[in-house]
């Protein structure tokens, strides 16, 4: 049985409405990555940084799974193997698509954390500056995101499934975020096929064995049909 690992980015939700980061008109072109997704710019402004995600969180709830979420699904449900998709996006569009086997490794938008004692709960659709924590009562509520120079999330059990993928998928993403864009060295060293599906190559690309050119909600099913 054949174990699939699948790495997702921002460009699998862009045919949803949800903009990537990196394009011109992208969400760092609005806003300086220091300001939004490091934790000193939420010391410095949490009510900015709120904000920023409030209206991340608003804009993913109207979105729709769109063809490539999908067939990710079908893909999962069909599979006699394992698969294992872990995603880069804090939206839920994976969940809501059927996805089972997900891993968040930056967080997600419908979580909320307490920077104090580390609880967490479902986010409410508006959260509000140094909002109490619903647990130890401090005024550390945050979103549960990783922001830059903080470990993303079950880091373990990403890296043991990625030394035994068989095949290694990357979807939608630049490859210019560590450790995200080094999977594809560590399933190479492992024996995995690598495939890039991207509307052109990434960072990284010169790492995969084989690329697919195009939008996702075309590209994916085309490779999982
Ligand atoms: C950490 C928050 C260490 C959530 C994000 C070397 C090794 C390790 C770390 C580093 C390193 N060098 C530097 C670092 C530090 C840093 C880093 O990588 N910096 C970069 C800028 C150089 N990494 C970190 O800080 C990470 N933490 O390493 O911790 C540590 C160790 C011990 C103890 C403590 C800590 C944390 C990284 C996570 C940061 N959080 N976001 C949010 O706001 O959403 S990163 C952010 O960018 C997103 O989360 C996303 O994951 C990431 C990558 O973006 P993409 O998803 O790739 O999106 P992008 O717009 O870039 O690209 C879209 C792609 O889609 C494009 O290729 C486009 O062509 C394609 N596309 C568009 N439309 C379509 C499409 N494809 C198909 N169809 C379409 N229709």
């Amino acid at each position: 049985m054949s174990t699939i690992v699948i790495l997702t980015g921002a460009g699998i939700s862009a045919e949803s409405g949800l903009e990537t980061f990196r394009a011109e008109t992208g969400l760092w072109a609005q806003h300086r990555v220091e300001d939004v997704a490091t934790p000193e710019g939420f010391a410095r402004d949490p009510a900015l940084v709120v904000a920023f995600y409030n209206k991340r969180r608003s804009q993913a709830a109207a979105a729709l799974p769109n063809a490539a979420h999908y067939a990710l699904a079908r893909l999962e449900a069909e599979h006699s193997g394992d698969v294992l998709i872990v995603t880069q996006n804090v939206d839920d569009l994976h969940e809501r698509s059927g996805t089972k086997n997900l891993i968040h490794m930056h967080g997600a938008l419908n979580s909320a954390l307490c920077g104090a004692c580390d609880h967490r709960w479902p986010a409410p659709a508006v959260m509000a500056a140094n909002a109490p924590c619903p647990s130890c009562g401090a005024p550390t509520a945050r979103p549960d995101i990783v922001w830059f120079g903080e470990m993303p999330y079950h880091m373990d059990q990403i890296f043991e499934t990625l030394s035994r993928a068989d095949i290694f998928v990357a979807i939608g993403t630049s490859g210019n975020v560590y450790p995200a864009a080094g999977f594809v060295a560590e399933a190479a060293r492992a024996g995995a096929e690598t495939l890039e599906i991207n509307l052109e190559p990434s960072s990284v690309g010169s790492q995969f064995d084989d690329a697919l050119l195009g939008p996702a909600t075309q590209t994916v099913p085309a490779w999982v049909d």
